[in-house]
């Protein structure tokens, strides 16, 4: 059954379990690289990962990063806003996959930590103008009330657009040993991509499709490319920009970064259906109650999850030749679609 989330000490626990990786969720605990996807100097044996350790190991950089990279002064307010929802939890999807694809890329976690935090606060900023009330219109997110329910809608909006702007400041003063040229080309790709051409351009036509009798399959395509796949194509790629790696590797990475993008979006559809409202951190069911066209729904439950698993297929084959590097962005690939929140 679907329960909204409540605050009681229990909740609060199972929140702090949720938001580990691989305590609740069907993480796959130890990442076998298959045999044809294996470079020939490197064994099977070697090809072994531990998943969960990785990801709660980087969850932990990220908060501690995250934690210290916004500082409450005058007016207080609004930076209360802020680090309430940039400190609420989550996955830390984004910035993990920025500082795996920079390290794939020959670069090293404190270069990547200042972008990936970054991005971290792109995503929050447009979690909190999503649940307004002129959007989506949520109570919870991360399991605890939304941005607007604590603070007012005025208060939110403004709450997004600080940190939309301070992204931006916290990349280009804090990212150190890396060129500045290298800097620029990460905040416009960043700029475009969480712009109309991402992010508000992929939630302008979900607004638009609203409640429509008919979305085709290449609507949905845009709609999710955009508002979904756009922040994780851009961690993918901004972790091995600052690298200054070349166009191959780029290329190479997008095409991961657009299947896995899109196989995410798949399992988020499915999960609103077949998780509960407390697994969720978030009301669940909102995708049928807003008559949201959805994968489910134009392909089926199964065909769904046997899509985002082809797509996850796709996704690693790109990384094949990068051998050893590209096992953790692997394992990630895989936690998209055996995720259970
Ligand atoms: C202010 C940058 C900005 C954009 C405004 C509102 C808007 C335009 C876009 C909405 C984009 C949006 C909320 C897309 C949904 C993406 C998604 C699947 C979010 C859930 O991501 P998870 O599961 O969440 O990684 P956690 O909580 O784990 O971080």
């Amino acid at each position: 059954m679907k329960t909204k989330p409540s605050q009681t000490s229990s909740q609060n626990t199972q929140l702090k379990q949720r938001q580990r990786f691989g305590r609740k969720s069907k993480v796959v605990d130890t990442y076998l690289q298959p045999s044809h996807l294996v470079g020939d100097n490197i064994t099977l044996k070697e090809a072994t990962f531990e998943l969960s350790a990785y990801l709660s190991k980087r969850q932990d950089q990220v908060e501690a990063a995250l934690e210290r990279s916004l500082a409450v002064v005058y007016p207080e307010k609004i930076y209360e806003a802020m680090r309430y929802s940039l400190l609420a939890g989550g996955k830390r999807l984004r910035p993990i996959l920025c500082i795996a694809s920079c390290e794939l890329a020959g670069g090293t976690v404190e270069m990547a930590m200042p972008t990936a935090c970054a991005l971290e606060m792109f995503h929050t900023a447009s979690l909190i103008h999503d649940d307004l009330p002129a959007m989506d219109n949520d109570d919870y997110r991360r399991g605890k009330l939304t941005n607007h329910k604590v603070y007012g809608e005025d208060i939110a909006i403004l709450a997004g657009d600080a940190l939309l702007a301070y992204a931006f400041e916290f990349i280009t003063v804090q990212t150190k040993k890396v060129p500045a040229k290298r800097l620029l080309q990460v905040v416009i790709k960043l700029s475009h991509l969480v712009g109309a051409g991402g992010l508000v351009g992929g939630q302008v036509v979900d607004l638009e499709s609203e409640g429509l009798q008919k979305v085709d399959l290449q609507t949905l395509n845009f709609i999710h490319a955009h508002k979904t796949g756009a922040l994780l194509e851009a961690s993918v790629l901004c972790g091995a920009m600052l690298t200054g790696t070349n166009d191959e590797v780029l290329q190479k990475l997008s095409r991961y970064a657009r299947n896995i993008g899109l196989a995410f979006q798949i399992i988020d559809d499915v999960l609103d259906i077949t998780a509960s409202t407390e697994e969720l951190g978030k009301t669940a069911g909102k995708d049928e109650q807003a008559q949201k066209v959805t994968y489910p729904k134009l392909l089926g439950l199964e065909k769904s999850k046997l899509k985002a698993q082809t797509l996850i297929a796709e996704a690693k084959l790109e990384l094949a030749s990068f051998g050893k590097k590209g096992i953790p962005l692997m394992a990630i690939a895989d936690f998209i679609t055996t995720r259970a929140y």
